[in-house]
Protein backbone atom coordinates (compact mmCIF):
# COMPACT_ATOMS: atom_id res chain seq x y z
CA UNK A 1 0.00 0.00 0.00
CA UNK A 2 2.34 2.62 1.10
CA UNK A 3 4.76 1.18 -1.73
CA UNK A 4 2.04 2.50 -4.23
CA UNK A 5 1.04 5.77 -2.41
CA UNK A 6 5.50 6.24 -2.96
CA UNK A 7 5.76 5.51 -6.28
CA UNK A 8 2.69 7.68 -7.34
CA UNK A 9 3.70 10.50 -5.57
CA UNK A 10 7.45 10.01 -7.21
CA UNK A 11 5.73 10.38 -10.22
CA UNK A 12 3.89 13.78 -9.75
CA UNK A 13 6.86 15.08 -8.47
CA UNK A 14 9.24 14.07 -11.12
CA UNK A 15 6.81 15.03 -13.61
CA UNK A 16 6.77 18.37 -12.01
CA UNK A 17 10.46 18.82 -12.49
CA UNK A 18 10.24 17.76 -16.08
CA UNK A 19 7.54 20.31 -16.67
CA UNK A 20 9.61 23.07 -15.23
CA UNK A 21 13.36 22.16 -16.53
CA UNK A 22 11.60 22.13 -20.38
CA UNK A 23 10.54 25.54 -19.91
CA UNK A 24 14.08 26.68 -18.91
CA UNK A 25 16.89 27.80 -21.34
CA UNK A 26 18.70 24.57 -22.43
CA UNK A 27 22.80 23.89 -20.64
CA UNK A 28 25.34 21.04 -20.52
CA UNK A 29 24.22 20.75 -16.53
CA UNK A 30 20.31 19.74 -17.40
CA UNK A 31 21.58 15.66 -18.03
CA UNK A 32 23.25 15.52 -14.24
CA UNK A 33 20.46 17.82 -12.98
CA UNK A 34 17.74 15.01 -14.22
CA UNK A 35 20.25 12.06 -13.06
CA UNK A 36 20.33 13.63 -9.62
CA UNK A 37 16.78 14.52 -9.12
CA UNK A 38 14.76 12.08 -11.64
CA UNK A 39 13.42 8.80 -11.53
CA UNK A 40 15.34 7.86 -8.49
CA UNK A 41 15.02 7.75 -4.48
CA UNK A 42 11.93 7.64 -2.44
CA UNK A 43 10.82 11.07 -2.22
CA UNK A 44 9.47 10.13 0.72
CA UNK A 45 10.00 13.83 1.84
CA UNK A 46 7.08 14.94 -0.71
CA UNK A 47 5.12 12.16 0.77
CA UNK A 48 4.86 13.50 4.30
CA UNK A 49 4.41 17.15 2.71
CA UNK A 50 1.13 15.60 0.64
CA UNK A 51 0.16 13.40 3.78
CA UNK A 52 0.60 16.54 5.98
CA UNK A 53 -1.97 18.65 3.30
CA UNK A 54 -4.15 15.64 3.96
CA UNK A 55 -4.01 16.25 7.43
CA UNK A 56 -4.01 20.03 7.45
CA UNK A 57 -6.97 20.08 4.75
CA UNK A 58 -4.80 21.96 2.28
CA UNK A 59 -5.39 21.22 -1.70
CA UNK A 60 -2.82 19.35 -3.37
CA UNK A 61 -2.31 21.72 -5.77
CA UNK A 62 -0.83 24.41 -3.46
CA UNK A 63 2.14 21.67 -2.46
CA UNK A 64 3.12 19.95 -5.68
CA UNK A 65 5.87 22.46 -6.13
CA UNK A 66 6.85 22.80 -2.24
CA UNK A 67 7.45 19.06 -2.91
CA UNK A 68 9.81 19.28 -5.90
CA UNK A 69 11.41 22.39 -4.35
CA UNK A 70 12.52 19.99 -1.50
CA UNK A 71 13.42 17.19 -3.41
CA UNK A 72 16.01 19.56 -5.37
CA UNK A 73 17.43 20.39 -1.99
CA UNK A 74 17.75 17.02 -0.92
CA UNK A 75 19.07 15.93 -4.26
CA UNK A 76 21.68 18.16 -3.94
CA UNK A 77 22.75 17.22 -0.65
CA UNK A 78 23.11 13.77 -1.78
CA UNK A 79 25.50 14.50 -4.80
CA UNK A 80 27.69 16.59 -2.63
CA UNK A 81 27.22 14.20 0.04
CA UNK A 82 28.98 11.57 -2.10
CA UNK A 83 31.73 13.27 -2.92
CA UNK A 84 35.51 12.34 -2.78
CA UNK A 85 35.80 15.66 -0.02
CA UNK A 86 32.91 14.21 1.80
CA UNK A 87 31.75 10.71 2.49
CA UNK A 88 32.82 9.35 -0.90
CA UNK A 89 30.46 7.03 -1.88
CA UNK A 90 30.69 5.04 -5.51
CA UNK A 91 26.65 4.25 -5.48
CA UNK A 92 23.43 6.10 -5.02
CA UNK A 93 19.86 4.66 -5.52
CA UNK A 94 21.51 1.52 -7.29
CA UNK A 95 23.18 3.61 -9.60
CA UNK A 96 26.87 5.33 -10.15
CA UNK A 97 26.60 8.50 -7.86
CA UNK A 98 26.88 11.42 -9.74
CA UNK A 99 30.63 12.75 -10.13
CA UNK A 100 31.98 8.42 -10.84
CA UNK A 101 28.75 9.40 -13.65
CA UNK A 102 29.98 12.83 -14.98
CA UNK A 103 33.07 13.83 -12.91
CA UNK A 104 33.55 15.80 -9.92
CA UNK A 105 33.63 19.19 -11.33
CA UNK A 106 30.12 18.45 -13.06
CA UNK A 107 28.57 17.20 -10.29
CA UNK A 108 29.11 19.83 -7.94
CA UNK A 109 27.83 22.60 -10.09
CA UNK A 110 25.05 20.02 -10.71
CA UNK A 111 24.15 19.64 -7.35
CA UNK A 112 24.56 23.44 -6.86
CA UNK A 113 22.17 23.90 -9.42
CA UNK A 114 19.59 22.24 -7.83
CA UNK A 115 20.30 23.75 -4.45
CA UNK A 116 19.11 27.23 -6.56
CA UNK A 117 16.62 25.62 -8.82
CA UNK A 118 14.58 24.66 -4.93
CA UNK A 119 14.29 28.28 -4.30
CA UNK A 120 13.35 29.93 -8.16
CA UNK A 121 10.63 26.99 -8.05
CA UNK A 122 9.19 28.19 -4.80
CA UNK A 123 9.45 31.95 -6.04
CA UNK A 124 8.02 31.06 -9.08
CA UNK A 125 4.88 33.32 -10.39
CA UNK A 126 2.53 30.35 -10.83
CA UNK A 127 2.03 27.51 -8.16
CA UNK A 128 -1.32 29.01 -6.39
CA UNK A 129 1.04 30.57 -2.99
CA UNK A 130 0.59 34.38 -1.99
CA UNK A 131 3.92 36.44 -2.10
CA UNK A 132 3.73 36.44 2.20
CA UNK A 133 3.56 32.79 1.89
CA UNK A 134 6.57 32.47 -0.57
CA UNK A 135 8.49 34.37 1.20
CA UNK A 136 7.76 32.87 4.64
CA UNK A 137 8.72 29.39 3.28
CA UNK A 138 12.02 30.61 0.97
CA UNK A 139 12.97 32.18 4.66
CA UNK A 140 12.32 28.36 6.13
CA UNK A 141 13.94 26.82 3.75
CA UNK A 142 16.99 28.34 3.52
CA UNK A 143 17.67 28.26 7.34
CA UNK A 144 16.84 24.65 7.21
CA UNK A 145 19.22 23.95 4.29
CA UNK A 146 22.52 25.99 5.18
CA UNK A 147 24.82 26.76 8.60
CA UNK A 148 21.85 26.28 10.59
CA UNK A 149 20.30 23.23 9.25
CA UNK A 150 22.14 20.05 6.73
CA UNK A 151 25.28 21.98 5.94
CA UNK A 152 25.64 22.77 9.21
CA UNK A 153 24.73 19.13 10.29
CA UNK A 154 26.78 17.55 7.46
CA UNK A 155 29.67 19.82 8.92
CA UNK A 156 29.56 18.22 12.39
CA UNK A 157 28.83 14.96 11.13
CA UNK A 158 32.35 15.15 8.87
CA UNK A 159 34.23 16.62 12.36
CA UNK A 160 32.54 14.27 14.42
CA UNK A 161 34.34 10.80 12.53
CA UNK A 162 36.44 8.81 15.33
CA UNK A 163 35.15 11.16 18.24
CA UNK A 164 34.13 10.16 21.17
CA UNK A 165 30.74 12.22 21.12
CA UNK A 166 27.68 11.84 23.83
CA UNK A 167 24.50 11.15 22.76
CA UNK A 168 23.07 14.65 23.33
CA UNK A 169 25.73 15.65 20.78
CA UNK A 170 24.52 12.80 17.71
CA UNK A 171 21.08 13.79 18.55
CA UNK A 172 21.93 17.41 18.01
CA UNK A 173 23.84 16.66 14.52
CA UNK A 174 21.14 14.51 13.56
CA UNK A 175 18.48 16.89 13.51
CA UNK A 176 20.41 19.88 11.61
CA UNK A 177 22.00 16.98 8.85
CA UNK A 178 18.75 15.31 8.42
CA UNK A 179 15.74 16.56 10.78
CA UNK A 180 15.65 20.06 9.79
CA UNK A 181 14.11 19.64 5.95
CA UNK A 182 11.61 17.67 7.38
CA UNK A 183 10.95 20.06 9.97
CA UNK A 184 10.44 22.31 6.61
CA UNK A 185 8.35 19.77 4.99
CA UNK A 186 5.72 20.01 7.81
CA UNK A 187 6.42 24.07 8.86
CA UNK A 188 5.77 24.98 5.11
CA UNK A 189 2.25 22.83 4.78
CA UNK A 190 1.16 24.40 8.08
CA UNK A 191 2.60 28.19 6.39
CA UNK A 192 0.20 26.82 3.23
CA UNK A 193 -2.42 26.33 5.66
CA UNK A 194 -2.19 29.64 7.41
CA UNK A 195 -1.58 28.26 10.75
CA UNK A 196 -0.99 30.28 13.66
CA UNK A 197 2.85 31.21 14.52
CA UNK A 198 2.75 28.52 17.54
CA UNK A 199 0.76 25.91 15.82
CA UNK A 200 3.83 26.49 12.34
CA UNK A 201 6.42 26.05 15.40
CA UNK A 202 5.31 22.79 16.89
CA UNK A 203 4.37 20.73 13.66
CA UNK A 204 7.88 21.71 12.56
CA UNK A 205 9.02 20.33 15.57
CA UNK A 206 7.50 17.12 14.90
CA UNK A 207 8.55 17.13 11.14
CA UNK A 208 12.27 17.33 13.24
CA UNK A 209 11.62 14.04 15.21
CA UNK A 210 10.24 12.02 12.38
CA UNK A 211 13.58 13.17 10.44
CA UNK A 212 15.46 11.80 13.45
CA UNK A 213 13.77 8.50 13.16
CA UNK A 214 14.26 8.56 9.87
CA UNK A 215 17.91 9.16 10.15
CA UNK A 216 18.24 6.58 12.79
CA UNK A 217 16.63 4.22 11.02
CA UNK A 218 19.07 5.05 8.03
CA UNK A 219 21.90 3.85 10.20
CA UNK A 220 19.98 0.60 11.16
CA UNK A 221 20.10 -0.42 7.34
CA UNK A 222 23.56 0.19 7.28
CA UNK A 223 24.10 -2.59 9.94
CA UNK A 224 20.87 -4.77 8.84
CA UNK A 225 19.71 -3.86 5.16
CA UNK A 226 20.21 -5.38 2.26
CA UNK A 227 22.59 -4.03 -0.10
CA UNK A 228 20.58 -4.15 -3.26
CA UNK A 229 17.57 -3.11 -1.42
CA UNK A 230 18.99 0.06 -0.07
CA UNK A 231 20.79 0.90 -3.29
CA UNK A 232 23.91 2.45 -1.67
CA UNK A 233 27.02 0.49 0.29
CA UNK A 234 26.21 -0.67 3.56
CA UNK A 235 28.26 -1.37 6.86
CA UNK A 236 30.10 1.56 5.83
CA UNK A 237 29.24 3.64 9.80
CA UNK A 238 31.71 1.56 11.97
CA UNK A 239 34.68 1.85 8.89
CA UNK A 240 34.52 5.49 8.94
CA UNK A 241 33.77 5.52 12.75
CA UNK A 242 30.84 7.41 12.28
CA UNK A 243 28.98 9.26 15.25
CA UNK A 244 25.67 7.38 15.41
CA UNK A 245 23.13 6.50 18.37
CA UNK A 246 23.92 2.45 17.35
CA UNK A 247 27.80 2.88 17.54
CA UNK A 248 27.09 4.70 20.51
CA UNK A 249 24.96 2.43 22.72
CA UNK A 250 24.39 -0.63 20.56
CA UNK A 251 21.54 -1.84 17.78
CA UNK A 252 18.94 -2.55 20.94
CA UNK A 253 19.37 0.33 23.26
CA UNK A 254 19.22 2.63 19.80
CA UNK A 255 15.99 0.56 18.72
CA UNK A 256 14.44 1.22 21.75
CA UNK A 257 14.81 4.57 21.54
CA UNK A 258 13.41 5.41 18.04
CA UNK A 259 10.36 3.39 18.92
CA UNK A 260 9.88 5.84 21.67
CA UNK A 261 10.77 8.36 19.40
CA UNK A 262 7.77 7.08 17.17
CA UNK A 263 5.50 6.64 19.64
CA UNK A 264 5.68 10.09 20.92
CA UNK A 265 5.51 11.35 17.34
CA UNK A 266 2.22 9.48 16.77
CA UNK A 267 0.49 10.58 19.50
CA UNK A 268 1.18 14.64 19.39
CA UNK A 269 -0.28 13.69 15.61
CA UNK A 270 -3.49 11.82 17.65
CA UNK A 271 -5.07 15.34 18.25
CA UNK A 272 -6.06 15.38 13.97
CA UNK A 273 -7.60 12.81 14.12
CA UNK A 274 -8.66 10.69 11.51
CA UNK A 275 -6.93 12.85 8.80
CA UNK A 276 -3.37 12.13 10.22
CA UNK A 277 -4.17 8.58 8.95
CA UNK A 278 -2.07 8.81 6.05
CA UNK A 279 1.14 10.69 8.16
CA UNK A 280 0.95 8.10 10.49
CA UNK A 281 1.26 5.34 8.51
CA UNK A 282 4.25 6.66 6.44
CA UNK A 283 5.29 7.16 10.07
CA UNK A 284 5.38 3.68 10.81
CA UNK A 285 6.98 2.80 7.06
CA UNK A 286 9.91 4.91 8.08
CA UNK A 287 11.29 2.80 10.77
CA UNK A 288 10.20 -0.55 9.25
CA UNK A 289 11.80 0.10 6.01
CA UNK A 290 14.00 -1.91 4.44
CA UNK A 291 14.55 0.27 2.08
C1 LIG B 1 27.29 22.32 0.94
C2 LIG B 1 29.25 21.20 -0.26
C3 LIG B 1 28.01 21.09 0.54
C4 LIG B 1 27.57 19.87 0.88
C5 LIG B 1 26.37 19.67 1.64
C6 LIG B 1 24.13 19.07 3.06
C7 LIG B 1 25.04 17.97 2.72
C8 LIG B 1 26.28 18.24 2.01
C9 LIG B 1 24.77 16.72 3.03
C10 LIG B 1 23.48 16.40 3.68
C11 LIG B 1 23.63 15.35 4.67
C12 LIG B 1 22.97 14.07 4.29
C13 LIG B 1 23.30 13.41 3.01
C14 LIG B 1 22.14 13.53 5.19
C15 LIG B 1 21.61 12.18 5.03
C16 LIG B 1 20.15 12.16 5.01
C17 LIG B 1 19.64 10.83 4.51
C18 LIG B 1 19.22 9.83 5.50
C19 LIG B 1 19.62 10.60 3.22
C20 LIG B 1 18.98 9.45 2.55
O1 LIG B 1 17.68 9.88 2.24
P1 LIG B 1 16.63 8.96 1.46
O2 LIG B 1 16.66 7.58 2.01
O3 LIG B 1 17.24 8.94 -0.01
O4 LIG B 1 15.33 9.67 1.45
P2 LIG B 1 16.51 8.64 -1.38
O5 LIG B 1 17.58 7.99 -2.22
O6 LIG B 1 15.35 7.73 -1.14
O7 LIG B 1 16.11 9.95 -1.93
Amino acid sequence: MIKNKLIKNAKKIDNFLINFLSRQENSLLIKPMKYGVISGGKKIRSTIILDTGKMLMVNEKKLVSICAAVECIHSYSLIHDDLPCMDNDSYRRGKLSSHKKFGEATAVLAGSSLLTLAFEIIADEKYFLSLKQKNEIINLLANCSGHTGIAGGQELDLKFENKKKSSKQILNMQRKKTGKLFNFCLQATAIIANKSKIEKKNLGKIGEDIGLLFQLADDFLDIKGNMTLVGKPIKKDKKKGKSTLVNLKGFERAHLYAEKLKKNILLKLKKHGKNAKELMETIEFIIERNF
